[in-house]
């Protein structure tokens, strides 16, 4: 009985290790990081939106390449959504590596077309997320909001997520806007972008200014990524991500509970090497590949 009761313990105190360990301070220069087209090929992951909801069906071209400051993470295809012209979608990538909850991420971007990009933070899926997005063109979406914009959004879904013909989500335009603006972004100069997101509060930074803030409580944690709409040449580089989870008031009833949980000196012992060990991980599973709407 004590047996099991200790490796009941072990095995909470392991998982709990492991959960901790995919949330931490992150930095990603893209000089040797790779894509893939699925989970388990590549530390960064494509999401296309499904062919149903494109009007240039793509698909996407997400790579590594030269761009910004030496290697960047760059996207080339004009792909593009909804078929209907209502609303900017089209493509996604996404850190597959960690999740966070509360934190802070820096990103410089430039780009060569005058469509739509951004970011996505608490990703749990393609119809469960928030996302910025930044549009210039003046004449795009046609049958829906045209830029320039600035907006941060929260996915509802897509109208059909099992694609069986019936309504069983959302409606257009797939995504609930909780801020705006006007403003955009001038095709080839860079910016960098600068997203705190702490509980249910996200501010949105362009070049140190605050352009954006807005509230939600949905979704409380989960991956970061960036997205395309008919943006076909954006460059992403310089990510800065600091995990901000454990520094904030509500979060101190989970760190105490925490360092009771790590009494027996477990915890105490394991967290550091298992943190060094995805960081060292991280580095070995990377290897380099390649490079109007
Ligand atoms: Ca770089
Ligand atoms: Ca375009
Ligand atoms: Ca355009």
């Amino acid at each position: 009985m004590r047996f099991i009761i200790v490796t009941l313990i072990t095995t909470l105190v392991l998982l709990y290790c492991t959960s901790l360990a995919f949330s931490d301070d992150f930095e990603e220069d893209f000089s040797n990081a790779k894509v893939g087209r699925k989970p388990g090929e590549g530390d960064w992951v494509v999401y296309d939106e499904p062919p149903k909801d494109l009007g240039d069906k793509g698909p996407s071209a997400w790579d590594i390449a030269k761009g910004l400051d030496g290697k960047a993470l760059t996207q080339s295809s004009n792909i593009w959504g909804d078929a209907t012209d209502a609303v900017a979608i089209g493509s996604f990538v996404i850190y597959d590596k960690a999740e966070w909850v509360d934190f802070s991420l820096e990103v410089d971007v430039v780009a060569n077309d005058n469509d739509g990009m951004g970011i996505v933070w608490r990703w749990k899926d393609r119809l469960n997320h928030y996302r910025f997005i930044t549009m210039f063109d003046s004449g795009n979406s046609p049958n829906g909001r045209k830029g320039p914009y600035r907006l941060l959004e929260r996915r509802l879904g897509d109208g059909d997520a099992d694609g069986n013909g019936e309504s069983d989500g959302a409606e257009l335009p797939f995504y609930e806007t909780l801020a705006d603006n006007k403003e955009a972004y001038t095709q080839g100069v860079p910016q960098t972008w600068k997203l705190e997101a702490i509980g249910d509060t996200f501010k949105f930074y362009v070049d140190g200014k605050l352009t954006l803030k807005a509230q939600d409580s949905t979704y409380k944690k989960g991956k970061i990524g960036f997205l395309v709409y008919a943006q076909s040449g954006v460059f992403f580089d310089n990510l800065r991500i600091t995990d901000l989870w454990a520094v904030h008031p509500q979060n101190k009833l989970a760190i105490t509970w925490a360092s009771i949980k790590s009494v027996n000196g477990f915890i105490r012992f394991h967290q550091p090497s298992q943190r060094q060990n995805f960081r060292e991980e991280g580095r070995e599973m990377n290897s380099k590949i390649s490079e109007d709407r």
